[in-house]
């Protein structure tokens, strides 16, 4: 296996686990990281940390080893391996952190846009490189760069290939934080900023912002208020209001 999913405290931890290849996507990996992900969505984890082993990367892409020679027929079958393999990020019903601790070429950047949230270490280096091979971004970078970025930042490095070191992919709002020190520890600090509220609630939440991206904002408000009306059925909203205004202590149930 190339993909773990291990529990550690309120977390899943899946770890690409090919550092001999800086952690590369071959189609294999792809199919376990969509198993890894359906264990995660199984499991009573609060949030899911994403990471690659070794010290240089988190994923340098496509195992371009592995492109070349093959039909029509199967490259467009391998672009949907790796459209349902990241889309199973979008649905996962918990929160999920990138934390890119190196390298995060091609797919490997398009494996950290699927998730909520991008932490970097300070060295960490990203980029859609597909140009440089004659491609263009195939596991949705097309797609998720533009709505991360904005549409004329991601045209800048579709097109240009270029990479974009740490510092400037948090200017560019590409992760939310660059962090010192140990990345791990970090993504369970930064987690913990919302891992103690109720699920339904950081689900609809998720899913609101999530879903009018896709909507004109008339449709987006309108879906909105279907979803906030439906948080205040949950007994977790119930629960911390009676609790506000009896200025007592309240737990969240998740439900
Ligand atoms: N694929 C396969 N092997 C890779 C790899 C990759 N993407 N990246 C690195 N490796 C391997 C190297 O071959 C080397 O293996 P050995 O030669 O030792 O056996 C080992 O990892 C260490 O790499 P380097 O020796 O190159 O390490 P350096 O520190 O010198 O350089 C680097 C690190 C990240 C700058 C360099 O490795 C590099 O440029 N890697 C390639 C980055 C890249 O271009 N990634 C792919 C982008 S394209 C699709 C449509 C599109 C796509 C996929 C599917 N469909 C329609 C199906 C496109 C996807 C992409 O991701």
């Amino acid at each position: 296996m190339e993909v773990e999913l291990t529990r550690d405290e309120e977390f899943a931890i899946l770890t690409l686990n090919r550092p001999e290849a800086l952690n590369a996507l071959s189609f294999q990996i792809l199919r376990e990281i969509g198993e890894a992900l359906d264990e995660a969505a199984r499991s009573d984890a609060r949030a899911l940390l994403v990471t690659g082993a070794g010290e240089k990367a988190f994923c340098a892409g496509a195992d371009i080893k592995e492109l070349r020679n093959r039909s029509l027929t199967e490259q467009r079958a391998g672009a949907e391996l790796g459209h349902a393999a990241f889309g199973k990020l979008d649905r996962l019903p918990i929160p999920s952190v990138a934390l890119v601790n190196g390298y995060a070429f091609g797919g490997g950047l398009e494996l950290a846009l699927a998730c909520t949230f991008r932490l970097a270490a300070p060295k960490a280096k990203m980029g859609l490189p597909e140009i440089k091979l004659g491609l263009i971004p195939g596991y949705g970078g097309t797609q998720r760069l533009p709505r991360v970025i904005g549409p004329a930042r991601a045209l800048e490095m579709i097109l240009t290939g270029r990479t974009v070191e740490a510092r400037e992919a948090e200017k560019l709002g590409l992760v939310n934080r660059v962090v010192e020190g140990d990345l791990l520890a970090a993504g369970k600090a930064f987690a913990r900023e919302f891992t103690s509220y109720g699920l339904p609630a950081l689900r609809l939440a998720r899913e609101a912002v999530t879903r009018a991206l896709d909507l004109p904002l008339h449709e987006g408000l309108m879906m909105e208020a279907d979803l906030s009306t439906l948080a205040f059925q949950t007994e977790d909203a119930e629960e911390h209001m009676a609790a506000f205004e009896m200025k007592r202590k309240a737990a969240f149930k998740d439900r």
